[in-house]
């Protein structure tokens, strides 16, 4: 259970999270997920104070399909990461928890390792009501993260959805999960997941599972060689692991770290940052606009009968929208005077 900060004071506030104080992280993180409109102001103020310690983190986002081996894999990366000296903070977020209404504690429970570790920091995020489950807040929580001075925040989705292109939106790099003999060999994957992945890890290459894995890999390899990489000179990575035995854990971590130390010194990455920035105010003006719309009841009906009108056939979207929009301005010009 997250619980709101006990201050609302946002100078200790600032000062508790910037010291790495994890009850004061975990509690600001609520306060930026909270939709009361007096908690949104001071999670406003309060990420503003942060934003100029942001920034220094590699954000790595890690998607696959339920079961592909996420929480196994970060446990063993997380173990690995703190082993070397480095803070990691996990965001898991499970597009599940849309259906339960809660946040998920599978894999709370299943990173129990991680979770102990005085070195990492998880945080199970309820699934938000866009693009597959990632929160629109999500972003703000990476930059909490980074506040409280972890080196490593690692974004965890389930590949559903828009999810995995939500997630990339957000991180430096995007890691693609795939587990070998199962339905998401290749033919269930989806091609855009594919296209997005700056690393493609073959899981539970162990055991039994052992041949299936080589099988993966090789088929992965073929299958990305069809595709335009990302970045020019840049062909991406596919590494096998079992997060079970240890192997290819460190390997996974080389690869990441090398294609960002590329990346940067391309400069890609602030490039990359830069436009996920304007992507994030285009994003949030969208759904300023919509929740003022929403807010007002006049404007909510209005827009009901254009979008009735619409999917009837009887208007055109664009039309309709421009109606909606000089409807909108008017009200606004009543209820806010110059
Ligand atoms: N053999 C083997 N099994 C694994 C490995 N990693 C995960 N698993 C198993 O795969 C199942 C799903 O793993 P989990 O990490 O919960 O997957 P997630 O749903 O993607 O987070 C569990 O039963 C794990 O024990 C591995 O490296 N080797
Ligand atoms: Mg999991």
């Amino acid at each position: 259970v997250t619980r709101l900060p006990e201050t609302r004071d946002i100078e200790t506030l600032v000062t508790r999270v910037r010291a790495g104080d994890r009850k004061a992280l975990a509690g600001a993180i609520t306060l930026v997920e909270s939709t009361r409109a007096s908690d949104r102001e001071v999670a406003e103020r309060l990420l503003t104070r942060l934003l100029p310690h942001t920034g220094g983190a590699r954000r790595i986002g890690i998607s696959g399909a339920p079961g592909a081996g996420k929480s196994t894999y970060i446990e063993a990366l997380g173990a690995h990461l703190t082993g070397a000296g480095k803070r990691v903070a996990v965001l898991a977020v499970d597009p599940s928890s849309l259906r339960s209404g809660g946040s998920i504690l599978g894999d709370k429970t299943r990173m129990t390792v991680l979770a102990r570790n005085p070195g990492a920091f998880i945080r199970p995020t309820p699934a938000g009501d866009t693009a597959g489950g990632v929160g629109r807040r999500t972003r703000e929580t990476v930059l909490l993260a980074e506040a409280a001075g972890f080196d490593v925040v690692v974004v965890e989705t389930v590949g559903v959805g828009q999810s995995e292109t939500a997630v990339s939106g957000m991180v430096d790099l995007f890691v693609l999960l795939v587990a070998p003999g199962s339905g998401d060999d290749l033919q269930g994957i989806k091609r855009g997941a594919m296209e997005l992945a700056d690393l493609v890890i073959v899981t539970k290459a162990d055991g039994d599972l052992a041949p299936a894995a080589n099988r993966a890999a090789a088929d992965y390899r073929a299958a990305l060689s069809l595709l335009r990489p990302r970045y020019p000179d840049m062909p991406v990575r596919i590494v096998k692991v079992s997060a079970l035995e240890g192997v290819g854990i460190a390997e996974s971590w080389s690869a990441l770290a090398e294609t960002a130390e590329k990346l940067q010194a391309g400069g890609h990455l602030a490039r990359l940052r830069e436009a996920q920035l304007r992507g994030w105010f285009w994003s949030e003006v969208q759904a300023a606009l919509a929740e003022a719309l929403a807010s007002d009841p006049a404007m909510a009906a209005e827009a009901e009968a254009l979008e009735r009108a619409v999917s009837a056939g009887q208007s055109l979207p664009g039309p309709a929208a421009d109606a909606l929009i000089r409807a909108f301005r008017r009200v606004d010009g009543v209820n806010h005077p110059p």
